[in-house]
């Protein structure tokens, strides 16, 4: 097949590749209709992809990964710099020639008798000042179509990439999904990801966490600018004004049901309004008006399933009604439509569980098993989102005004807090910890420091990624104020406290007159906090301005415990000596805080 381009760079490049990898064919990704559905035929025919209920769920498709390839690996992520102290003490590392030599004896051949799709593809909107180019291959029928879903694709990338040897390259390989030889790798000096042996998501979709996060935080260190792992949603208020904030959570901790969030009724009648501008990760920059400006690089949403339904994530729920890709759901054999853990109260009698085997709903569940992996996904077309934001499109992004940090905290964290200034909320969010879910391989429910929730995404040393920040709030002449929230504060029986969902607002709403300096707040050791009266809780089930007060609560000893713990994840940095002086002083001055 004729290439999609002349660009030197990029014929050079593939060259290799094919050389390396020795596919039998040759497919470029051009983008058109045509070769998409020529590629969904295929995938059905070998039954890679099974085809659903086309009246329900028109254009989407079922997808099973193997069993132990259902997560991002993180033990098997490694970021390839020269040194070890460029990767620095959160990343794995390897020398990148020792990598690089290990890997060609892993590609070597890796696609004979299979055929090698080379997708061109722009994080961000093509053509824009602030998108930039990769190039995936991949020997993936899955890749393709996902990748299709999540990224801009076609020859007009080609276009718009021209002469210019400027383009991220993606190598993925799906061998035999072998785990002792999976790897993800990024070098980020050489601008190359390398992904073989897995056929999941975050692990495949090249263009997601390894460029849109590990390569671009670390270009955007370079270039001035930062890629963060953070939803970006606009509130309008019942005067028409649109305000927006992008918030950083853990995976699996409430991005996508954040960004898409319905207001509460009472919000609803008075006019208030929230529009996604995207749901995980965000690219800002410094705006020439002096704002923090936020674009979304993603074109799509590759979204947790179980626990989303009418009540919880209608907006989710309605994008993944046309053109979308389950994986790892359970299959409704009656109606062939799709189901997942807390869709419905009606689990499918007649099911295949994810795994593809056959089995009785309600009493396989009765039993303890789960119909659907609950790191199930689906990958929807942003444009299927009913409260896409009409700026999703917009090269220059949208002016952020509050940045919210945030994970899961069964104690401690309080529903929400805001900084003193910059350089504690920088604090704030490189001390960060949430308990692990199930969106990486792995324990579940253990409480680990989470920087920024860039742990497993920051491609570099994570203390210069933290001197990054202190650096960009000195070229911010209107900085966003800097929060964080906590949804996820449990009672003794280990009960949620506080709603969720929807009933966010509630907090964004205060989070936002707090950043207009509408209104007043209680100065305390942590930070600044609402008075309990402050959140609006009308209309609330349940919740009294006691329950608020429990939520608002500073507990001083539990705040001294979590010190240590800080600390000791602080001195991890010692070794290479790079945590910025400015957070050892925020550090000591909580702690005289807390002493008095
Ligand atoms: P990634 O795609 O992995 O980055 O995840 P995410 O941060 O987008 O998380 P998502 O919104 O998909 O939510 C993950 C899980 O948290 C789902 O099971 C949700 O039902 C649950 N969740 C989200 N928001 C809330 C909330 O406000 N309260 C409670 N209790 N659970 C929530
Ligand atoms: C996450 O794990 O944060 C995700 C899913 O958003 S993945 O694409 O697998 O990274
Ligand atoms: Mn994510």
């Amino acid at each position: 097949m004729a290439a999609l381009t002349q660009n030197k760079a990029v014929l050079t490049w593939l060259d290799e590749q094919v050389k390396m990898l020795q596919p039998d064919e040759i497919v470029w990704i051009d983008g058109s209709e045509e070769l998409y559905d020529k590629l969904r035929k295929e995938a059905l025919s070998t039954g890679e992809m099974t085809l659903l209920n086309q009246e329900k769920l028109p254009g989407c498709l079922l997808h099973r990964t193997a069993p132990n390839d259902v997560a991002r690996v993180e033990d098997r992520t490694f970021i390839c710099a020269p040194t070890r102290k460029e990767a620095g003490p959160t990343n794995n590392w390897m020398d990148p020639k020792e990598m690089y030599a290990k890997l060609k004896g892993l590609y070597t051949g890796a696609m004979k008798g299979r055929t090698m799709y080379v997708i061109p593809y722009s994080m961000s909107v093509v053509g824009s000042p602030f998108a930039k180019i990769g190039i995936e291959i991949t020997d993936s029928i899955y890749v393709v179509l996902n990748m299709a879903i999540m990224t801009r694709v076609g020859k007009n990338v080609m276009d718009a990439l021209g002469d210019s040897p400027d383009f991220i390259k993606g190598i993925h390989a799906k061998k035999d999904v072998n785990p002792e030889d999976r790897y993800i790798v990024q070098f980020p000096q050489d601008n190359t990801i390398c992904s073989v042996n897995s056929a999941y998501g975050g692990n495949v979709l090249l263009g997601k966490k390894c460029f849109a996060l590990r390569i671009a935080s670390y270009l955007g260190r370079n270039e001035g600018w930062m890629a963060e792992h953070m939803l970006i949603l606009g509130i309008e208020n019942p005067n028409g004004e649109i305000r927006y904030l992008t918030a950083a959570f853990p995976s699996a901790c409430g991005k996508t049901n954040l960004a898409m969030l319905i207001p509460p009724e009472g919000y609803k009648a008075k006019g208030y309004k929230v529009w996604c501008v995207g749901d995980d990760i965000a690219w800002l920059r410094v705006g020439p008006d002096g704002r923090l400006w936020a674009v979304n690089p993603e074109n799509g949403f590759f979204g947790v399933a179980p626990g989303t339904n009418e009540g919880s994530n209608p907006n989710a729920l309605a994008a993944t009604r046309k053109g979308t890709i389950f994986t790892n759901v359970a299959l409704n054999l009656d109606d062939n439509t799709v189901w997942w853990e807390k869709l419905d109260k009606n689990p499918p009698v007649n099911a295949l569980e994810w795994k593809g085997e056959k089995v009785n709903g309600p009493e396989y569940i009765a039993n303890g098993g789960k119909l659907a992996h609950p790191n199930s996904r689906f990958t929807a077309p942003a444009v299927n989102c009913p409260c896409i934001s009409s700026e999703f499109n917009n090269p220059q992004g949208v002016p952020i005004s509050a940045i919210v940090f945030g994970g899961r905290r069964a104690k401690t964290a309080p529903l929400v807090y805001q900084s003193f200034d910059w350089n504690h909320g920088v604090f704030v969010g490189s001390i960060m910890a949430s308990e692990t879910t199930a969106a990486a391989a792995g324990a579940v429910g253990v409480v680990r420091r989470d920087p920024m929730a860039m742990l497993p995404f920051c491609g570099y040393n994570m203390g210069d990624y933290f001197g990054h920040w202190i650096e960009m709030g000195k070229k911010i002449p209107h900085q966003p104020k800097i929060f964080n929230v906590n949804w996820f504060r449990t009672d003794d029986e280990g009960n949620f406290i506080w709603p969720g969902f929807g009933d966010n607002l509630r907090v964004l709403e205060w989070i936002m007159k707090r950043a207009f300096d509408e209104i007043d707040a209680v100065e305390t050791e942590i930070g600044y906090m609402p008075k309990p009266e402050d959140i609006n809780i009308e209309g609330l089930d349940g919740i009294t301005l006691d329950t608020m007060k429990g939520l608002l609560s500073v507990d001083k000893e539990l705040w001294k415990e979590d010190v240590k713990s800080i600390k000791e994840f602080y001195s991890k940095f010692d070794e290479f000596d790079t945590l910025p002086a400015e957070l050892k002083k925020e550090l000591a001055d909580f702690e005289a805080r807390l002493a008095k």
